[in-house]
């Protein structure tokens, strides 16, 4: 079962995983260096053990790609994945004048009054970036996050590449170049940005008419966040492999500090009680010579009847 590369990971840390302190202050289970490999031919990697959203996963992946760094896009598709980001920018700036929203994050899981008038602040935020374009020029842009160092990397010389169609350009032309890295780690900007990348760089392979792609995730939260890493990086490879020709080969996923938050131990077990499911398939009902002008509704996955979701709290 293609599922199993996950849950084997949930189970090694929860037996093997290090006690570790970390930046939350929440606590993990933690281990370092783990590899899974999904073989895409089997299927679409998309857990059926508990239930993950597809739709923001193609979302927000259709959005890197298309460069945008606005949440804008993302506002459009009911996709909320990153406002907390552009609502800080909002915030602290003059701009705003709602009641006092420091360190939202946990106050909001904390205090159930201030979850209130958090959410209100939310909405008014949300709003403004759908309905208003100065506002949203404004507050909505996350400036330098994935969209802009895939396809708008800033070099020294004053210019930008535009590492995803180099990359496809590579495997169409010189596809047993050992070279097709796209990097989304600048060492120039993780002091001064709020959430360096977590998927760091990826790497693509050539092999018998097949594509395969190597992602490392420096940092991986092994119950919410490397179920949804899993799905976006099979649904990457699989687009590429369509631009290129090419059938798909296999997604591994390498992950430095793979972790499982203490507060999340609980959840992890049930899971582990339940069995998995065939995988669900991707079908393209569109095609595009380019894919960047790939719109959500040409992608859809099929036969996907997951268990429900399993509720977790997430470290801020
Ligand atoms: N995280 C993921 N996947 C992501 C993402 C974040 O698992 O795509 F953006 C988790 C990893 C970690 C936290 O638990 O978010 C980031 O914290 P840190 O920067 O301290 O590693």
């Amino acid at each position: 079962m293609l599922e199993d590369q996950y849950l084997n990971l949930e189970k090694y840390v929860l037996e093997h995983g290090n006690q570790k302190g970390d930046r939350t202050n929440t606590g993990t289970l933690s281990t370092f260096g783990y590899q899974m490999r999904f073989d895409l031919s089997e299927g679409f990697p998309l857990l059926t053990t508990k239930k993950v959203p597809f739709g923001l996963i193609k979302s927000e992946l259709l959005w890197f790609l298309k460069g945008d760094t606005n949440i804008k896009y993302l506002l459009e598709h009911k996709n909320h994945i990153w406002d907390e980001w552009a609502f800080k920018n909002w915030i602290e700036s003059e701009d705003y004048v709602g009641p006092d929203m420091t360190d939202f994050g946990h106050r909001s899981q904390t205090d159930s009054a201030f979850r209130d008038e958090y959410r209100a602040q939310m909405k008014i935020f949300n709003d403004n970036i759908l309905n208003d374009d100065d506002f949203a020029n404004k507050f909505g842009d996350l400036g330098d996050v994935y969209g802009s160092q895939w396809r708008a990397w800033k070099t020294r010389r004053g210019d930008t590449i535009d590492q995803i169609a180099n990359v496809i350009n590579m495997i169409k032309e010189t596809p047993n170049s050992r070279r097709m890295i796209v990097s989304a780690w600048n060492p120039e900007d993780v002091p001064t940005v709020a959430l360096p990348p977590c998927h760091t760089m990826f790497q693509f392979y050539v092999a018998n008419g097949k594509l395969s792609c190597q992602l490392y995730q420096r940092s991986g939260d092994i119950f919410l966040g490397i179920p949804f890493n899993i799905a976006s990086y099979a649904l990457l490879t699989e687009m590429i492999a369509k631009a290129t020709g090419l059938e798909v080969g296999e997604f591994i996923h390498t992950i430095g500090d793979a972790h499982i938050y203490l507060n999340h131990i609980e959840q992890v077990k049930e899971q582990l009680m339940r069995t998995p499911k065939k995988a669900p398939k991707l079908i393209f009902k569109n095609t595009h010579e380019n894919i960047f002008d790939y719109k959500v509704d040409d992608i859809v996955v099929e036969n996907y009847d997951p268990y429900p979701v399993i509720k977790a709290p997430v470290a801020v």
